[in-house]
């Protein structure tokens, strides 16, 4: 299954491994709606909506979200249809424990095992994640991911779904980029509970790491057939110069944002220059006897990578306000390429190479950890306009976004990286954070008014690129 590609005068052919994963990511806040159905408990973004809705676009909730709860099946057959062989979503954490622990909801078992039985019928594989943002209440109101006792329930909520699910699912992650809580929660004001504080979100970032360390254990003495990682949202850090202070500063910047998680998790160590800024900062988290060992014997089998766009760094221009906050950008400062390709929907640059580079530097430095692109997307604001007469969205920018990563993705194969597959973020248009449904990012366009759901330009285009394991242009 060796990748090749073809030159003839005309065409480049890009083929892929005929057993690469073809899907796409999802998770159940966004997704499942019938938040307050089915014996669900309470989770952060039901709570914080029900205080703060302006802090929502358009006041929009996830409490209907794009209903999969109830349409599963239809949107499930329709996976099928477009040709995806892989489908990653994730368990509320309040569905299945609505309290965050103890009584377990049965109505949440049955509703799980319906959608992997039906991913199964439909020989699409089920990949699980169990943290996707969604801390049940009741433990956000025990402290939440600061809490020592919140990293036990979890790994209990861990356990029991490695029980009940592990013997059909053989794919789990533990968290999807476990540094946006800290980012949204506890330094950037843009999650529940709106907290900006370093040292906090350093204890959050390393309960984190813990609680994942801790669950890919009890998943290996349970003696499961499957393999088992972790989601990051990885941006490669690129310099503005060369100059001794910009290759500084980004290396700042990659060890805050991307070594962070990306080290213990595949390591089981931390980088050196993160450590020497928390000691700085009088922000060591607490630890207990042990901990470091643990993490250091249980890393991962499978890293998932979520790119999106690259972060370019230089040298810190002004010294920090020494009365605000503590935040990393007192280390160093952001830098907008001249000339950088914008996604003008999101604004976020677009840098196709960063999934090159990001695939090389795994091979080259983190032992060829078996890998796959779980999150690439385009979110696209007033994806109406795009719409043609007989009702699918014309989204050729989509198509040239997925090819152009496709191609760089493919050339780190040729030079020998460990990446399984390719997950477009989303299946379906679906309610994301704060955002709620600004950008849209399917294959599957959702009227939210109906929930009709119509398949995009690009959703036929990609079904193509799978049943011929790649493309020619
Ligand atoms: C990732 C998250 C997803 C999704 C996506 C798109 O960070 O894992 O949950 O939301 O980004 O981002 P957004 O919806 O904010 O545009």
């Amino acid at each position: 299954t060796n990748p090749t590609e073809t030159k003839t005068s005309a065409a480049v052919t890009y083929q892929f491994p005929t057993d690469f994963w073809w899907g796409t990511a999802s998770s159940a806040t966004q997704m499942e709606g019938a938040a307050f159905e089915g014996g669900k408990g309470l989770n952060i973004w039901d709570y914080w909506y029900m205080q703060q809705p302006n802090r929502f676009f358009n006041g929009v909730s996830a409490t209907e979200a794009s209903n999969f709860y109830h349409l599963y099946e239809q949107d499930i057959a329709l996976m099928k249809e477009l040709g995806h062989n892989t489908f990653r979503f994730s368990i509320s954490w309040s569905r299945l424990f609505p309290e965050g622990v103890g009584e377990v909801n049965e109505e949440a078992i049955t509703f799980y095992n319906n959608v992997i039985n039906c991913l199964i019928d439909h020989d699409i594989e089920p990949f699980i994640n169990l943290y996707h943002f969604d801390m049940p209440m009741a433990l956000q109101d025990r402290g939440g991911w600061e809490s020592r006792d919140v990293v036990d329930a979890y790994v209990q909520f861990a356990k029991t779904c490695f029980e009940l699910f592990g013997d059909r699912v053989m794919t789990w992650f533990t968290h999807n980029e476990p540094i946006v809580p800290v980012e949204g929660g506890y330094l950037y004001d843009f999650h529940y509970p709106n907290v900006v504080d370093f040292k906090r979100a350093v204890q959050v970032a390393y309960h984190s790491i813990l609680s994942s360390a801790l669950a890919i254990q009890a998943y290996r003495k349970q003696g499961q057939p499957g393999q088992i990682g972790i989601i990051l949202n990885l941006t490669p850090s690129y310099p503005r110069s060369q100059h001794p202070a910009d290759l500084k500063a980004s290396r700042l910047a990659d060890a805050i944002f991307n070594r962070s998680f990306l080290d213990p998790s595949v390591l089981g160590t931390f980088p050196k220059e993160l450590i020497d800024v928390l000691q700085e900062q009088g922000a060591m988290p607490e630890m207990q006897p042990g901990d470091l060992d643990l993490i250091r014997a249980n890393t991962i089998d499978l890293l998932g990578i979520n790119y999106y766009q690259p972060r370019r760094v230089k040298a810190k221009a002004s010294l920090p306000n020494p009365d605000a906050p503590f935040l990393p950008e007192n280390l160093f400062d952001f830098y907008e390429m001249p000339g950088r390709k914008m996604n003008p929907y999101r604004g976020w640059e677009i840098y196709e190479q960063g999934v090159y580079d990001i695939l090389i530097n795994l091979k080259d430095n983190y032992g060829n950890i078996p890998c796959f692109i779980s999150e690439n997307g385009m979110g696209v604001e007033g994806e109406e306009r795009y719409r043609d007469t007989d009702g699918s969205v014309q989204d050729d920018y989509r198509i040239d976004f997925i090819r152009e990563h496709l191609k760089w993705t493919h050339r780190a194969l040729e030079e020998g990286a460990n990446v399984k597959g390719y997950h477009l973020w989303t299946f379906m248009d679906n309610w994301s954070w704060s955002n709620a449904y600004k950008n849209r990012y399917g294959f599957v366009g959702v009227d939210l008014a109906t929930q009709e759901r119509t398949v995009k330009k690009s959703g036929h285009w990609f079904k193509q690129v799978i049943t011929n394991h790649g493309f020619t242009e």
